[in-house]
């Protein structure tokens, strides 16, 4: 397809996406959220935001917030003052203590010193068991939505609700009513390292339960990890909102976490006490607002559900997910939504892609063109065959550039407890293993002790690999090879310890965690031909 072609194909789905955004936010609606009547403000990436005449302004606010809210930590129980503090806005997320679905610290350190993590109970060195002092706290303390508890489908919105009022509560630990969440742009593969007012241990924004070398900054995150490209066609809104969930923020929160599940970033209960969660978040929430820029959100009861949070007066507020769907109503508006891929070129191939391989309203065809069988992860590497069958192979070849979403799916997933390291998943011909490309990453945030949820983990995990394969041009190859490494997630930022690195990741790996794909397919998908 030409690109003539292509934009024909996009152009009824960006105006049907604007046509049903506008109709789906009624002016009450805006009316109640626009911040005090003010144009909205304009949530910067870091880079920016502490940039220009007034970023050394901007940054000195958001720092005295953060000081101030971190001062109210001991305000008496029950307090406003105590529900504007940095101790209760991490406790929304989650907490330790007695009567938390989480459990106590004291648990967590016998649960890491059970499962071969012992040596990272050190950075729960002075995090305390907390206790919610009154109803209110009793019903918003850790309340965060991720997919891997029963409450599904919420994690965009939910956390959209929390950086809403903990922005309030920012600006008025500020007085400062232009203050906006800063971002980190972690995509930007010029951004990977951990930005600098962050690494500074003088700084608010300081914490030193991290992986020390993101804190030093000796390490970056994989710009290979931090590649969203191909996910930000995805036309399936909850296939979108999970795959961002599962990977990239997963990724980011086990890889500057020192693992997972370890405090502060790499653990859920206690993830939100790291400043830098706020703009790490920040970011997934932009590319949540990236994809509502060009598709419309689905309706449905997802929208009606209802979460609480405290404002900056202290006072409990219930709101639908729908009243959070469109930014600018509620004061903020993101400096790029329109560009936020590396390569639009890319972008554009995946949304066509989706676009025809999920039709409105019309039937996907699924083909399973390989699938091995179940494949126990007991080394630190681990390398198997996907051979497309001949008759598959064809039907494969016979697809038009850019007609079919090629999936790699990593069927039940399952570990009995952490395996201290997260995995990357490469994909290559046989014929040709030194030139393998990355399928996408698997973290474990929130996988083990979420919730009160016990058991193994277990999941699914897709990711669509159209490119990838067009790049090894693995139409010409019979024979595909899929490896699974153990990965600390981080790169050094001198390459040439990569390879100590690599050897670190090898040691850190537990085979006793049980690791276990049942199935490694390739899928693809199809709009079905009209009958
Ligand atoms: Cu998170």
């Amino acid at each position: 397809m030409d690109a003539k072609g292509k934009a024909s194909v996009l152009r009824p789905l960006v105006v049907a996406a604007i046509v049903l955004l506008a109709l789906s936010i009624p002016m009450d609606a805006q009316q109640a959220w626009a911040a005090d009547g003010q144009a909205p403000q304009v949530r910067k990436r870091w880079q920016d935001f502490i940039s220009g005449a007034d970023g050394a302004t901007r940054l000195a606010s958001l720092q005295a917030a953060v000081q101030k809210m971190k001062s109210l930590n001991n305000s008496p129980p029950g307090s406003a003052d105590y529900r504007r503090s940095w101790q209760y806005w991490a406790n929304i997320h989650g907490y330790y203590g007695a009567a938390s679905p989480d459990g106590t610290v004291e648990a967590q350190i016998q649960y890491l010193q059970n499962n071969g993590l012992g040596s990272d109970v050190s950075y729960y060195q002075g995090i305390t068991d907390q206790s919610a002092p009154d109803a209110t706290a009793q019903a918003i303390w850790a309340t965060c939505q991720h997919s891997s508890n029963t409450q599904a489908l919420n994690f965009f919105g939910w956390h959209r609700m929390y950086l809403y009022y903990f922005e309030r509560v920012l600006r008025w630990a500020a007085g400062d009513d232009t203050l906006r969440l800063p971002y980190w742009d972690y995509t930007d593969p010029n951004q990977v390292a951990l930005p600098a007012e962050f690494q500074d241990s003088t700084s608010t924004l300081y914490d030193a339960l991290r992986s020390p070398d993101m804190n030093s900054g000796a390490s970056t995150l994989d710009p290979n990890s931090t590649n969203v490209d191909a996910l930000l066609g995805q036309s399936d809104y909850f296939s979108f909102e999970s795959q961002i969930e599962e990977g990239i923020h997963g990724y980011v929160h086990c890889t500057v976490g020192p693992t997972c599940p370890v405090a502060h970033m790499g653990d859920v209960p206690v993830a939100g006490n790291d400043p830098i969660f706020y703009s790490h978040h920040a970011n997934i929430d932009r590319l949540w607002a990236c994809w509502q820029n060009q598709q419309a959100v689905p309706a449905g009861s997802w929208q009606d559900l209802q979460f609480s949070f405290v404002d900056e007066t202290g006072t409990m507020q219930t709101q639908p997910v729908k009243n959070f769907l469109d930014s600018t109503a509620l004061g903020y508006v993101y400096d790029n939504v329109s560009n936020c891929a590396r390569s639009q070129t890319t972008l554009v191939a995946s949304m066509t892609r989706t676009a025809q391989a999920t039709p409105t309203g019309g039937e996907k065809k699924m083909t399973v063109l390989a699938t091995t069988a179940s494949i126990p992860i007991k080394q630190p590497q681990t390398t198997v065959d996907i051979n497309v069958p001949e008759s598959k192979r064809q039907e494969l070849l016979a697809q038009p550039e850019g007609a079919a979403m090629t999936e790699l799916v990593l069927s039940d997933v399952t570990a009995e407890s952490p395996p201290g390291v997260l995995f990357d998943i490469y994909i290559a011909k046989k014929d040709a293993p030194g030139v393998r490309k990355l399928a996408g990453t698997i973290s474990w945030f929130g996988a083990f002790r979420h919730h009160d949820r016990t058991g193994p983990y277990k999941k699914t995990l897709r990711f669509d690999v159209s490119n990838q394969l067009r790049e090894l041009g693995a139409a010409n190859t019979s024979d595909l090879t899929v490896t699974i490494e153990a990965t600390l997630g981080r790169v050094p930022a001198h390459p040439s310890l990569a390879a100590e690195m690599q050897a670190k990741a090898a040691n850190a790996f537990r085979s006793q965690a049980g690791v276990q794909i049942d199935a490694i397919e390739l899928h693809q998908v199809t709009a079905s031909p009209s009958p």
